[in-house]
């Protein structure tokens, strides 16, 4: 914005017309959008969090938000703890190591350790606490309910994305036991990586679950999974069906994931009017001794993308990218493919400056036909300063692309600034799954 000469937008006001309730100058433009993107609801379309209903599979606290796998990668960094000597460690004293070693020790300054610090902060407590008894406290002291309360209040998210795994006997528990309703505003999501990725294994727990699927794809094993789809679909009502996949996943391809995509999942998508969510771009266990922390990333093929969209114009697909460099190029298949959405930053681009990059280059391609952020929080608290960090980063690109309009002559009104928030925070998403 500050290259952009001042006497111009002065002139494009003037070109604009007099009439009305349009946002008089920059100053006003600025702090109206920082207003409305702050309060906006947001639908929380990805996220690794359960309902209450869900019990021991909420997390919240300082233990699990130091515990969190993007902070343990960082503590190898600054420690010389093995990953084997760390994993032997209790949960507390885990956390309490990587409290010591990158908030005492070093100055908290990345994206994931920045968050813990505004978790904090706005939760009244020490930032620079020696060690980690006045937080555990506090977090014991919360019931809950209350807590889930005041946490979606303050990074006023009105609805929560889970990512539920068929396949996970602790989930599957809670589904099936039909005792208690679950909180409406947590969906479901229907995870198929375990599926897709490792249908060898997949197999005994599906048959495990009353079908008679088998490693060798045949009919049979084909009409048994969408058995097993449809059945999920009915219990857990999700959103979309959604799968994690490598960066060299193509379309089509000759493997157990090829076919039953090709045959169980995307016709079943198709029957059920229920969209694909496709996360392209992760390389597991690139550093297996970090478990969950050794995943990495790698650039994908885009045209994987067109090819999907093209042969299935039935099917919606969301879909996001892990590599920055396939960022721009997903914009392009966008503008080419109504049934495509893509969505977030993802994992490695949930930074603050990734996220400015890459919402300002959606807006110049796409408008605001995308959905800009899902916050992946695995940990209830994570939302307050996943959303934040967002909010901030959107409404820095939001506001540069109205004051470049301005500057084209065409001034912006509180109400279409409400609206555009509106879609990108929940309706487009909303309309998508036709919520
Ligand atoms: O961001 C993360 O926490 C990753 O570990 C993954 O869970 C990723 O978001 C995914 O959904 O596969
Ligand atoms: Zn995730």
């Amino acid at each position: 914005m500050n290259d952009l000469n001042i006497k111009q937008l002065d002139l494009a006001i003037l070109s604009d017309g007099t009439a009305g309730n349009k946002i008089r100058d920059v100053n006003e433009l600025r702090k109206q959008v920082n207003e409305i993107i702050s309060t906006t609801p947001v639908f929380d379309l990805h996220t690794h969090l359960y309902a209450p209903e869900f019990g021991d599979l909420n997390l919240f606290g300082i233990d699990e938000l130091l515990n969190y796998h993007y902070l343990i990668a960082e503590l190898f960094r600054f420690s010389d703890i093995t990953p084997e000597e760390f994993w032997r460690l209790e949960k507390t004293k885990q956390a309490d190591l990587i409290w010591q070693t990158l908030f005492v020790e070093n100055t908290p300054l990345s994206e994931a350790t920045r968050g813990v610090i505004a978790v904090l902060s706005t939760l009244g407590l020490n930032t620079r606490a020696e060690d980690l008894r006045e937080a555990r406290e506090f977090f014991a002291a919360q019931q809950p309910k209350n807590y889930l309360e005041r946490v979606l209040d303050i990074a006023c998210v009105s609805d929560i994305v889970m990512t539920n795994d068929p396949l996970d006997e602790a989930e599957i528990k809670v589904w099936q036991s039909g005792d208690e309703k679950i909180d409406s505003r947590f969906h479901a999501a229907l995870r198929l990586d375990r599926l897709l990725n490792g249908w060898i294994e997949a197999v005994p727990l599906i048959n495990k679950q009353n079908y008679t699927v088998q490693t060798k794809i045949d009919e049979k094993t084909i009409n048994e999974t969408r058995r097993f789809l449809d059945d999920w679909i009915a219990q857990m009502k999700p959103l979309y069906l959604g799968v994690s996949l490598p960066d060299d996943f193509a379309y089509t391809e000759e493997s157990p994931r090829g076919k039953l995509l090709k045959e169980a999942v995307l016709p079943t998508c198709k029957e059920h009017g229920i969209s694909l969510a496709l996360m392209i771009g992760v390389r597991r266990k690139v550093n297996p001794a970090l478990k969950l922390a050794g995943d990495g990333l790698g650039r994908a093929d885009v045209s994987v993308v067109s090819r999907i969209c093209a042969e299935n114009p039935e099917v919606k697909f969301l879909v996001t990218f892990l590599s920055r460099e396939n960022q721009h190029e997903l914009c392009v298949v966008a503008r080419k493919f109504a049934n495509l959405m893509p969505f977030g930053c993802w994992w490695f681009l949930n930074n603050s400056s990734i996220i400015a990059e890459i919402t300002r280059e959606r807006f110049e391609m796409l408008g605001t036909s995308f959905i800009p952020q899902h916050s992946d929080a695995r940990i209830l608290d994570q939302l307050i300063y996943k959303w934040n960090h967002s909010r901030r980063a959107i409404a820095d690109a939001l506001f540069e692309s109205y004051a470049a309009l301005l500057h084209d002559g065409r001034r912006m009104t509180k109400q279409e600034i409400e609206r555009d928030a509106e879609k990108l925070f929940s309706g487009n998403f909303r309309s998508w799954v036709a919520k």
